[in-house]
């Protein structure tokens, strides 16, 4: 795991895919990939990614080594046939930062779901247009920035307004999970994109009213 985390912190994404491969071989799950490996890499870069330190390149390269890999451990990430419920993403307005959002998409059309990706930087009216138009069993916001909080605890009053009370609210990302599911005024707050995918299973059996 430590030789595919020094791959992709020096942007290698040939190296990122081979230590992969090799950990797959090993029997390493791909969640324990996911987790222990890339956000474990993205974690360390924190310091790189500071206001009084930032090298957009170096940090951007490492980004792409992420995509890699995350393609070869989702080859094709396309829908599959018999999908289950519709989610729709976002990265809130202000918040520029997708690589989470990306990862969970993958999780979760891995595991049959069909996601509408709003992409980054969406603005609420979006959010909220999409979702009346594809009835979601679920809208998932993804946050790396504290400076979108007050954004996100917007969302579910600004569904229920429109009328989509029963659409469900989760949240993840770096920015979000130091916080609470109440204060931030979503029904879920994920660690994981794994765990973000379990929720769903959970309330798309019905397990969850
Ligand atoms: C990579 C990075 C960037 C890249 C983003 C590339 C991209 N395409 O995303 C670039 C270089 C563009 C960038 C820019 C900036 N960044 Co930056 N960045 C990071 C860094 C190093 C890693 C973030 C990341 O990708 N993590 C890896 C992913 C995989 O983790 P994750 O998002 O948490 O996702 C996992 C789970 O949380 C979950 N998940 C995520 N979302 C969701 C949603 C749901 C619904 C669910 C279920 C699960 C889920 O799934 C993933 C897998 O399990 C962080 C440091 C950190 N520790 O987070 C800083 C960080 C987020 N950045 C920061 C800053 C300050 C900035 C800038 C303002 C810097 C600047 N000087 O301009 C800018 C612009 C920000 C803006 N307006 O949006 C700060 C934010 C501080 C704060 N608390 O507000 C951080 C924390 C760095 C720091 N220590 O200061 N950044």
């Amino acid at each position: 795991m430590d030789a595919l985390i020094n791959a992709l912190l020096v942007g290698n994404g040939a190296d990122s895919i081979a230590h992969s491969q090799r950990l797959l071989h090993a029997g390493v799950s791909v969640e324990r990939i996911v987790i222990e490996g890339i956000e474990e890499a993205m974690t360390s870069l924190d310091e790189k990614c500071t206001v009084s330190q930032f090298n957009l390149l170096e940090i951007m390269l490492v980004g792409r080594s992420v995509t890699d890999v995350m393609n070869y451990l989702y080859p094709g990430g396309s829908l599959p046939a018999g999908s289950k419920d519709t989610v729709v993403l976002a990265t809130m307005e202000g918040d520029i930062h997708d690589l989470g959002k990306n990862i969970l998409k993958t999780v979760l059309m891995g595991k049959g779901y069909r996601v509408v990706d709003c992409g980054k930087d969406c603005p609420l009216q979006k959010l909220v247009d999409v979702s009346e138009k594809e009835s979601p069993l679920a809208v998932g916001i993804s946050g790396l920035v504290t400076s979108i909080i007050p954004l996100v605890k917007q969302v579910r009053g600004s569904l229920r307004a429109r009328g989509l009370e029963q659409v469900k609210v989760m949240a993840g990302g770096a920015a979000l999970k130091q916080s609470s599911a109440e204060r931030l005024h979503v029904d879920y707050l994920a660690e994981t994109a794994f765990d973000g995918a379990n929720y769903l299973d959970r309330i798309s059996g019905g397990a969850i009213p």
